[in-house]
């Protein structure tokens, strides 16, 4: 597709955004639009976001689980971008208004320590995440019901990027099993969703040499100090008001937010 159209296409996703009101799936007028596409609209809703005064403060890798393929019914590990005004402190409250269809999930975030310009190998992997911590997202879609039709609706839109909340404690990825740390998010104190780090790719760290490959691909690199969301290790869960939803992570500190 022609750049403005991509540019038309990223000012209404950034629309929906601002006034938290869905849209139409990109696809269902632009059929023929490829990831490609798909990827550079989202780097131009990034753009705009940065031009109202945001940040980036690294990614977030989706889809890098079997559960989550399954719920979306989707089929290949995708990325987005992380905006420092979307990070919600942790035990804060966060606020629903703003938020269309939001849904929260338990995931892994590691800290970046140098420039990645390559792909990974798994021992390169290791070194350069020098922290692990616990991590819950909410992702929202613009996208009317939260359905998309195809892998660019969903990375155009920033692979529903919404709000992340990372635990206090970053936790050297060297002391761990790091694909054998069981993540159970808890709602209102009732375990909603469990599964062992594992289900992310057999081990989350793959999901960060995934990010490397497609940050390749695509013409972009990791920086030092980059935030990477390794994608959620289970299905979402509905966000409803009160809620209180944390994740419990044996070997990691927890990290809990307050929904109103
Ligand atoms: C797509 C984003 C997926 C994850 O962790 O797998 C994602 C979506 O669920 O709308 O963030
Ligand atoms: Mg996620």
């Amino acid at each position: 597709m022609l750049p403005n159209q991509l540019k038309e296409l990223a000012s209404r996703l950034s629309q929906a955004w601002v006034c938290a009101q869905e849209i139409e799936p990109l696809t269902k007028e632009f059929p023929d639009l490829t990831i490609d596409d798909a990827y550079q609209t989202q780097e131009l809703l990034v753009q705009l976001r940065c031009e109202r005064g945001d940040k980036r403060v690294g990614y977030k890798m989706g889809l890098t689980s079997k559960a989550k393929m399954e719920q979306m019914n989707l089929n290949s590990p995708i990325y987005g971008i992380l905006m420092k005004n979307t990070q919600v402190a942790c035990e804060e409250r966060f606020s629903l208004k703003g938020t269309i269809h939001p849904k929260i999930e338990p995931e892994l975030a590691f800290r970046i320590s140098k420039d990645v310009r390559g792909v990974l190998s798994m021992e390169e992997a290791r070194q350069v995440c020098s922290g692990v911590c616990a991590a819950l997202e909410v992702v929202d879609s613009r996208y009317k019901g939260f359905k998309y039709f195809s892998l660019p609706d969903v990375i155009a839109d920033n692979c529903s990027a919404s709000h992340f909340i990372l635990s206090e404690q970053w936790v050297s990825p060297k002391q761990i099993d790091l694909s054998g740390l069981l993540l159970s998010m808890k709602v209102n104190g009732k375990v909603a969703h469990e599964a062992s780090s594992s289900a992310v790719l057999g081990n989350p760290l793959n999901s960060v040499i995934e990010l490397s490959r497609l940050l390749v691909a695509h013409g972009k690199y990791l920086p030092e100090g980059s935030i990477v969301l390794a994608g959620a290790a289970t299905q979402a869960v509905a966000l409803e008001k009160s809620m209180v939803v944390e994740l419990v992570v044996p070997d990691l500190k927890e990290v809990k937010v307050f929904v109103e």
